[in-house]
């Protein structure tokens, strides 16, 4: 493959299901655990670029016995710096455009999530583990790296000193003790975790809009800015969201008697 020449998506490889305001996302290539090709990822691509605008969050999952195996080893040819960079950079605008799309992205995570498989589910918003689930990051001793930002991503989910660890040793960390150290959120039995990112994904869909972008794309840099300005970011994005008539319709409900409250 030159370096130029277009990748052609598997689109059978990633299947889409649209129920209501939720769409599934389905890595469909279990036979090979759902290992990351160039077609499967330019594939993942297309289904999230092509999602309808009725769309208001999607959930993302594997089918088989596991979440993802991570770049497909068999295409990992010999490959000069150059082409490997490129290579590299060639998953940065999927992981992209899922991290910072449209609407937030909930993964549900069983089996393997190693390598690639654990990029991608770090681009995601939030991470759904059941007790089957588990994480590593193999590129170690495999003599690689990893290349879809996974070095960038993953400290900030659990510190750059586990991931180091991950990779210098090999350590494969399970769903329960992933998710004390922040790879995910929630754990759930054996065979849950899509049922749970669905039920999650319904009540993300519910939010105003513009709550959902300001978390998506304002908290991650407002994360990375000085105090001063991410004060300033912050007074910006609440008075922009407070000014919504979605945001007065709701704080007036809860004032009616009629808008939900906080239940412990
Ligand atoms: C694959 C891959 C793959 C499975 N590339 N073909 N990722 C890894 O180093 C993980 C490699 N995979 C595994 O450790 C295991 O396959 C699993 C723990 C994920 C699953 O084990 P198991 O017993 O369920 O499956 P299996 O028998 O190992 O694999 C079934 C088939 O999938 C088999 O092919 P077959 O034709 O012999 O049936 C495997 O070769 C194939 N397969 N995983 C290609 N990864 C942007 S940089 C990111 C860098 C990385 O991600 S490096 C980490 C790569």
């Amino acid at each position: 493959m030159s370096l130029h020449e277009p990748v052609h998506p598997l689109l059978d490889e990633v299947q889409v299901t649209l129920q209501g305001a939720i769409a599934l996302i389905r890595l469909a290539r279990p036979a090979k655990r759902n290992a990351l090709s160039d077609g499967l990822m330019a594939a993942v691509h297309q289904r999230f670029a092509e999602l309808p605008d009725t769309v208001r969050a999607v959930v993302l999952h594997g089918e088989g016995q596991h979440f993802c195996a991570g770049l497909d080893l068999s295409e990992l040819r010999d490959r000069d710096a150059v082409e490997g960079l490129q290579h590299s950079r060639s998953w940065y605008p999927i992981l992209r455009d899922i991290e910072q799309g449209r609407v937030p992205v909930i993964a549900a995570l069983h089996g393997a999530v190693v390598g690639g498989g654990l990029e991608l589910a770090a681009a995601c918003h939030i991470r759904v583990a059941d007790e089957t689930a588990f994480f590593a990051l193999p590129e170690g001793s495999r003599g690689i790296f990893v290349g879809g930002g996974g070095s960038v991503r993953i400290p900030k989910l659990i510190g750059v000193h586990r991931m180091m660890d991950m990779m210098m040793t090999g350590r494969v960390v399970p769903a329960a003790e992933g998710v004390t150290i922040g790879m995910a959120q929630y754990l759930v039995p054996p065979g849950e975790a899509l049922a749970k990112a669905t039920a999650l994904a319904e009540r993300v869909a519910q939010n105003a809009p513009m709550t959902n972008y300001a978390l998506m794309h304002g908290l991650p840099r407002i994360a990375e800015q000085s105090a001063d300005s991410g004060f300033f970011s912050e007074s910006m994005l609440a008075g922009i969201a407070q000014s919504a008539p979605e945001a007065k319709a709701r704080v007036r409900a809860f004032l009616d008697g009629t808008g939900p409250k906080v239940k412990p």
